[in-house]
């Protein structure tokens, strides 16, 4: 028998293996007729909490194994991490099936970004039939209809893949109207692909491991770490009039130096969870205080990682006005008025991307 949370194997004798369930509480629950869940989505879903010796990992090798038996495909991206999500190792792996975007959490975008908007920037980045691009929310229902009736007309069986906490099971959830699938802000909830029969459309999908990535801020935290990263709001806007000598830091994971040496040098917006502290500063004092700011004043990291533990790397842009500098994991920078020449430094790990701005050069006010 499965946990119908996260699709593993129930088991009733190693309380630190996955799977397990107390065989008192297993048979309280089939005498009960109530579904049964393995302990470890028992506790996420009740008291958010996750078991420190858990920390699974899946990878492009499992989505693989997964593809083998998979017909359409739902490939569900992250929009408050975009180029973090969608991504040209999952995609090489897509040829052969047919795909459709579902782009998800679009209720962390700015209001001020009309959906309209987005989706023209969606058809143009992922290159893909305007059709075949849906945007939801699975948090507060927004699309879902509407995706409903299109995979009911479109297919028969889906599967949902994507990286870990873009939101997949929560879409299957929002789809089938129940809370059944465990949904937690841990990367790495599902364990086993799990079939959801949607019986109002005549249609399954299935859910899937999110896939973990290497190369976004969110890889360098713990588990629980990457939950405090995840937004709970719109991403927070913060508008930088920039000079030389001076240094923008998103945390202590990414500081961002003028390299021109005109004055002003330029204006951008910031878009990053609510949870990245950001601080502007003169560029001799960032040089002196960033060891000491790291995960203190400067969070992320939330605790216990220091800054030599990491290699570092100085990467250097110019970017045109409406372009935007997305860091992978961690949300974009928006340029405002350039051209600029930005040099960032960051973790070696951590991918940057130039992308046409998904929020346009005129929506806010400088
Ligand atoms: N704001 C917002 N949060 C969402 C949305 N969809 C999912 N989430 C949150 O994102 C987190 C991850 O959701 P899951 O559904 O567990 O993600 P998953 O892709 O199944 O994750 P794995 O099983 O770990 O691969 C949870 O905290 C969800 O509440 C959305 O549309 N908007
Ligand atoms: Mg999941």
């Amino acid at each position: 028998m499965k946990c119908k949370g996260c699709g593993v194997e129930l088991q009733t004798v190693d309380e630190t293996v996955p799977g397990y369930i107390s065989e008192r509480v297993l048979n309280e629950r089939l005498s009960d007729g109530r579904p049964v869940l393995c302990k470890r989505c028992f506790s996420m879903k009740h008291y958010g909490r996750l078991d420190a010796q858990d920390n699974p990992v899946h990878s492009l090798e499992n989505l693989k194994v997964y593809l083998k038996t998979a017909g359409d495909i739902l490939y569900v991206i992250d929009l408050s991490d975009f180029n973090g999500t969608f991504r040209g190792d999952i995609l090489s792996l897509l040829t052969g099936h047919r795909v459709h975007y579902v782009l998800n959490k679009v209720d962390l975008l700015p209001l001020e970004v009309k959906i309209e908007e987005i989706k023209a920037w969606a058809v143009e980045t992922l290159k893909a039939p305007e059709r075949r691009i849906k945007l939801v929310s699975s948090l507060n229902g927004y699309g879902v209809d509407s995706l409903f009736t299109y995979l009911k007309e479109s297919g028969e069986n889906y599967t949902a893949i994507g990286v870990t906490n873009v939101g997949k099971s929560s879409l299957l959830n929002a789809l089938a109207r129940s809370n059944e699938i465990t949904v937690s802000r841990f990367p790495g909830t599902t364990l086993e692909v799990t079939p959801k029969r949607l019986e109002r459309a005549g249609i399954t999908v299935y859910d899937t491991p999110g896939v973990f990535t290497g190369d976004r801020v969110s890889d360098l935290l713990s588990v629980s770490d990457q939950s405090v990263l995840l937004p709970r709001k719109k991403l927070e806007r913060y508008t930088v009039q920039f000079h030389s000598e001076r240094t923008v830091f998103a945390g202590g994971f990414v500081r961002i130096d003028a390299v021109n040496n005109s004055d002003p040098v330029g204006i951008f917006h910031l878009f990053m969870p609510e949870s990245v502290s950001i601080h502007e500063t003169n560029s001799s004092i960032a040089d002196a205080q960033w060891d000491s700011w790291f995960g203190n004043f400067l969070k992320p990291p939330f605790n216990g990682l220091a800054k030599s533990a990491l290699v570092w790397k100085r990467e250097q842009y110019s970017l045109k006005t409406g372009q935007e500098l997305h860091v992978n994991g961690q949300g974009w920078i928006n340029i405002a008025k350039g051209p600029v020449s930005l040099s960032i430094t960051l973790p070696e790990s951590v991918r940057l991307t130039v992308r046409k701005g998904l929020v346009g050069p005129t929506k806010f006010k400088r």
